[in-house]
C-alpha cells in the first residue's frame, strides 16, 4: 500500500506511525497510508517555517502570483482526477468532488490575483510636516487546522490566502481525510516555493493541533470545526495572545413562506438539507415552514427525496454519498432515535442501506412534527436530518430564525420582495440566502457567521486579509 509522508521544510519525512484512509463508500478500499506526525516533528516544521518566512515575506507580489496561480492552473487542469480522489476518500458524490476541487483551483487563482493587491493608505496627519501611511506585513507563521467535509476547498482557503500575503505555513488536515491535502501539498512542493515556507503535518488533533497551538511561535491560528475544539482552541491561543479565526458549527434554518416557488424551494431544501450527505456546517437542517404551504411541502419534500438515489459516491447517477464513517453514522442514527423520543415523526428514510459495497450509507431523513426546542433542531448533527417547523406566518418564521446560539447562514424561500429584504434585514447569521440553499457558496466573498458559529475576522474574499496580515502605520516628518 502506498504510504504518504509528511511535508516538512521542503522535503518528504516519514512518521513513526501511519493511518488507513479508508473509503466511506467500500470501506474494503483502503486510499493510502498517511503519516501521523509526533509533536517533535510539529516543531521541525516550526523551525522551518521561521527560517523561511521572513524571505518569503519579503518576496515580490509577482513572485507570489507565479507560484499561487501555478498551483491554482493544475489543481483546475487535474480537476477530474482530485475530484475521483476527493469522493473516494470523503464520500461526496464525483460532481460535487469535482465542483469542490474547481473552487480551490479558483480560490488559488484569485488569491494569486490578491498578492498583486497588498495596499496600504496614504493619510493627512493632523500635524504639520508629517506624513502617514498603513501598511500591511504577513502575521509570521500560522496553524491551519482543516475538517473531513471539504478536504481540498477549505484547505485551499486558508492556504492560498496565508502565503499570498507572505506567511508561512502549518497545515495539518483531518485525520479522517487527509488524501486531498498531501495532493495539494505534492503540487504546492513543485510550485516554486522556498522549503519551509509550507509544511504538511499529518494527524491527530490531540497530538499535531495541541502541538501547533502550544507553540509559542505560531503566530496564529485558523481552525474550522467542532464548536468544542473551537473553544478550548480559542482560550489556548488567547492566553498567549495569539491571533485565531474559527469557523464552526451551524443549525441554519431555511424559511419557506406560503407565497414561495414550490419546485425553488423543494429544490433550495433538499440540496440543502441533504447534498454532500448533509455534512457541512452551511446545511439547512431546520426548515421553517408556514401554515399555508406545509402540507403541500412536506408532499412535495417525500416525493422528491424517494426519487434520491444513496449509493457510491463514484456510482454514476448517486444524488447521496456515505456518512464519512461509522462513528458519524452511529452520531446520526442517534439523532434520528432522538428527534422520535422528542416527538418528532420520522416521515421519510432515516435508516441505515445496505449497497452493493461494503459503505456507511444513510437515507437522508426528513421529520415533520419538531419544534425548534428540540433538542433535535438546537443540535448539530452533521448528517443527512432535516426538521420541519411548522409556524403560522412571517414573523413566527423570523422569531424562530433567530432563536438558536449559532448563525452562520439563514435562508427564506419566498416570491415577497417585501419579506425577503425584511429577512435579509433582520436574520442574525454570518449570510443570508434568498431562494437558495443554505450551502454552496461563492469561493471570491466573505465567509462566515455570528454568535457561536465563528470567532475571528471573516474567511475568503479580500476580506481574508484581515486574519494573514497585520497593519503598521508609519509616520514621517520632512
Ligand atoms: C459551502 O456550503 O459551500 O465546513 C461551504 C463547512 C463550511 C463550508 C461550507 N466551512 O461545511
Amino acid at each position: 500500500m502506498t504510504q504518504y509522508n509528511n511535508y516538512i521544510n521542503g522535503e518528504w519525512i516519514a512518521s513513526p506511525h501511519a493511518s488507513k484512509n479508508i473509503n466511506p463508500s467500500d470501506i474494503t478500499d483502503i486510499v493510502g497510508e498517511y503519516a501521523q506526525a509526533d509533536a517533535s516533528q510539529v516543531n521541525d516544521a516550526v523551525a522551518a517555517a521561521k527560517a523561511a518566512q521572513p524571505l518569503w515575506g519579503q518576496s515580490t507580489p509577482q513572485q507570489r502570483f507565479d507560484i499561487l496561480d501555478f498551483v491554482g492552473t493544475e489543481i483546475l487542469t487535474r480537476k477530474e482526477e482530485l475530484g475521483r480522489l476527493l469522493s473516494r476518500e470523503e464520500g461526496k458524490t464525483l460532481s460535487e468532488g469535482i465542483g469542490e476541487v474547481t473552487r480551490a483551483g479558483n480560490i488559488f487563482k484569485f488569491f494569486a490575483g490578491e498578492a498583486l493587491r497588498v495596499g496600504g493608505e496614504h493619510i493627512s496627519s493632523v500635524r504639520p510636516g508629517i506624513e502617514i501611511d498603513t501598511m500591511r506585513e504577513p502575521l509570521g507563521i500560522v496553524g491551519l487546522i482543516t475538517p473531513w467535509n471539504f478536504p481540498m476547498a477549505i484547505p485551499a482557503w486558508k492556504i492560498a490566502p496565508a502565503l499570498a500575503f507572505g506567511n508561512a505555513v502549518l497545515h495539518k488536515p483531518a485525520e479522517l481525510a487527509p488524501a486531498c491535502s498531501w495532493a495539494l501539498a505534492e503540487i504546492i512542493s513543485r510550485s516554486g516555493l522556498p522549503k519551509g515556507v509550507f509544511n504538511l503535518v499529518m494527524g491527530k488533533g490531540s497530538i499535531v493541533g495541541n502541538a501547533i497551538v502550544n507553540h509559542r511561535d505560531v503566530a496564529g491560528v485558523s481552525f474550522t470545526g467542532s464548536v468544542e475544539v473551537g473553544r478550548t482552541l480559542a482560550a489556548t491561543l488567547a492566553k498567549r495572545l495569539a491571533r485565531v479565526q474559527l469557523e464552526m458549527g451551524g443549525k441554519n434554518p431555511l424559511v419557506v413562506l406560503d407565497d414561495t416557488d414550490l419546485t425553488v424551494a423543494v429544490n433550495a431544501a433538499v440540496n440543502g438539507a441533504f447534498f454532500s450527505t448533509g455534512q457541512r456546517c452551511t446545511a439547512s437542517s431546520r426548515l421553517v415552514v408556514t401554515d399555508g404551504i406545509h402540507d403541500r411541502f412536506v408532499q412535495a419534500m417525500i416525493e422528491r427525496m424517494s426519487k434520491l438515489k444513496v449509493d457510491d459516491a463514484l456510482a454514476p447517477g448517486t444524488d447521496i454519498g456515505p456518512v464519512i464513517d461509522e462513528a458519524q453514522l452511529e452520531k446520526d442514527l442517534a439523532y434520528i432515535d432522538l428527534a422520535k423520543k422528542e416527538g418528532g415523526k420520522l416521515v421519510q428514510g432515516g435508516e441505515r442501506v445496505k449497497r452493493g459495497k461494503n459503505g456507511w450509507y444513510l437515507s437522508p431523513a426528513l421529520f415533520t412534527e419538531t419544534t425548534n426546542t428540540m433538542r433535535f433542531n438546537c443540535e448539530e448533527a452533521f448528517g443527512p436530518l432535516a426538521g420541519i417547523i411548522r409556524v403560522k406566518d412571517y414573523d413566527e418564521a423570523l422569531a424562530v430564525t433567530n432563536d438558536t446560539e449559532l448563525g452562520l447562514c439563514a435562508g427564506v424561500c419566498t416570491t415577497s420582495l417585501k419579506h425577503a429584504v425584511h429577512f435579509k434585514r433582520n436574520a442574525q447569521a454570518g449570510m443570508v440566502m434568498v431562494n437558495l440553499p443554505t450551502a454552496g457558496v461563492d469561493y471570491h466573498v466573505p465567509f462566515g457567521g455570528r454568535k457561536g458559529s465563528s470567532y475571528g475576522t471573516r474567511e475568503q474574499g479580500a476580506y481574508a486579509k484581515e486574519f494573514y496580515t497585520v497593519v503598521k502605520t508609519c509616520y514621517v516628518f520632512s
